[in-house]
């Protein structure tokens, strides 16, 4: 009884939407208009309100302009940490896994629209009102997360819904000062891409992808995106016995050097950054670590790449997060990050909001090490509500949660390098080359230097690990 009287007013409410659709006037949310719906009306502004608050809608840690010093250097909180959110899973996130259909019906969605393209606006000014009520100065997204394609494929329509979107975004940025982090081209979504995109053995598939880059490109400088990112979901193989890997790998090298080359006609500085992956969707990936990648670049002398590290992608990869950012980082690879945790009960890219102090420390050690993000790049959210959560709110507390474990790890990890706190303990374990060149001693000099010794070394120094353990642990 009970479930069928809440199938009627669930009809009623549907056709009572309908009703409403066809004889109110659809809201219009082009950046012009005043008519476009308020879709967090019920959410206050978030702002930092310290530890002592019960507000769940306030910063406990993250106080944006306030002052951190490292070493040297001080910035504000908001320039150190350079949060972004993305578009993909915050605003086009729906909760849908392999195993089942959507579960959240976000207001932008269901809201009355009456085409695509109106959809799109809708979606375009949620992303805005998000930024704005949460205090982030900056967003990402794919050209697909923010217009839709052409029917049918059709490639003049796809290119007109980029560019009327891209204008709406950039008058929505102007009003606002909100910043792209960076843009990207998705090349992996499309069925015309399930034998990847820069690596397809199908030249009208390479192509289309090419297309994709050069108008992702132009979007991202129109709009002063900072970056442009690479991430290729498909670019791998299923298996050796169908593939030319280095076919493949030579036609993916001349696809990021041709953006490169275009980056430069077009006057547009930013950085390129490859984001490495082991596997998922493809079973194994070409970039699948910053190893990988930075071998890659070197091979194919792509100088101007760098990294985006994704913490998920990392630990997939068997990983830390802070060991693929301490490796991107000593070649002066480290671009960018996507900051996010995994589950370690699945063996998925979960893509976890990353609350964890600790992990959030170890991160922003090495970040902290390299001077911040000093030729851009920011700790983009790539991160996702997990599927049984549906609330808008739950999109504040992911953010808020998240906000406010990476400014308690930015606070922590400044005091260690303003301490020297583990500074010490690292210089002593190096201190017997201290005045010691190995530059151009051959192997028979070292030889000959160990035959001097008379003795072998029968031991060596403890490496005191949980002595820096525990030092680490006063900070955090
Ligand atoms: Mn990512």
């Amino acid at each position: 009884m009970a479930r069928l009287a809440i199938r009627s007013f669930a009809s009623g409410v549907a056709l009572l939407v309908l009703f409403g659709s066809a004889l109110f006037h659809v809201a219009s949310c082009d950046a012009s208009s005043s008519e476009c719906p308020d879709f967090f009306a019920d959410i206050p502004y978030v702002r930092f309100e310290g530890n002592q608050t019960s507000n769940l809608f306030a910063f406990r840690h993250y106080d944006a302009d306030e002052v951190v010093c490292v070493r040297d250097t001080c910035r504000k909180q908001r320039e150190w940490l350079r949060f972004s959110v993305a578009f993909w899973h915050t605003i086009r996130g729906e909760g849908r896994d392999p195993f089942g259909e959507p579960t959240k019906q976000w207001p932008w969605e269901t809201a009355p629209a009456s085409d695509k393209m109106e959809r799109a606006k809708l979606r375009m000014n949620a992303m805005f009102q998000f930024l704005d009520k949460l205090g982030v100065d900056w967003w990402c997204f794919h050209d697909r997360d923010i217009a839709p394609e052409g029917e049918g494929g059709d490639l003049k329509e796809t290119e007109r819904n980029l560019l009327a979107m891209v204008g709406l975004a950039k008058e929505l940025q102007q009003a606002s000062g909100k910043k792209l982090l960076w843009a990207t081209a998705n090349l992996f979504s499309s069925p015309r891409y399930m034998n990847g995109a820069g690596t397809s053995p199908d030249k009208a598939v390479f192509l289309s992808a090419a297309l994709q880059v050069k108008q992702a490109l132009d979007a991202g400088k129109e709009l002063g995106g900072e970056g442009y990112v690479f991430w290729g979901g498909r670019e791998g193989y299923a298996t050796l016995l169908n593939t030319d890997m280095g076919v493949e790998l030579d036609h993916l090298a001349a696809l990021f050097r041709a953006a490169s080359g275009y980056a430069d006609k077009i006057g547009w500085r930013g950085q390129f950054l490859i984001e490495p992956k082991p596997r998922e969707p493809s079973a194994n990936q070409y970039d699948y670590d910053v190893s990988a990648a930075a071998s890659f670049l070197r091979q194919h002398n792509l100088q101007r790449f760098k990294i985006n590290v994704e913490c998920n992608h990392a630990t997939l990869s068997g990983h830390s997060c802070a060991h693929e950012l301490e490796l991107a980082r000593t070649q002066d690879l480290l671009g960018s990050i996507d900051i996010n945790r995994g589950d370690p009960q699945s063996g998925w890219d979960t893509d976890e909001f990353l609350m964890d102090l600790p992990e959030a420390t170890r991160l922003m050690l090495v970040l902290l090490e390299q001077g911040g993000f000093e030729r851009g790049g920011g700790l983009n959210f790539d991160a996702k509500l997990r599927r049984e959560s549906t609330n808008v709110e739950d999109l504040f507390y992911a953010h808020i949660a998240s906000m406010d474990a990476m400014a308690r790890g930015l606070k922590a990890a400044a005091a260690i390098l303003n301490d020297g706190a583990l500074k010490d303990l690292k210089t002593r374990r190096y201190r017997s080359f201290e005045g010691y060149s190995l530059e151009g001693r051959s192997l028979a000099d070292l030889a000959a230097e160990a035959m001097a010794m008379e003795v072998a070394p029968s031991h060596t120094e403890s490496a005191s690990q949980e002595k820096a353990e525990l030092l680490f642990s006063t900070y955090v």
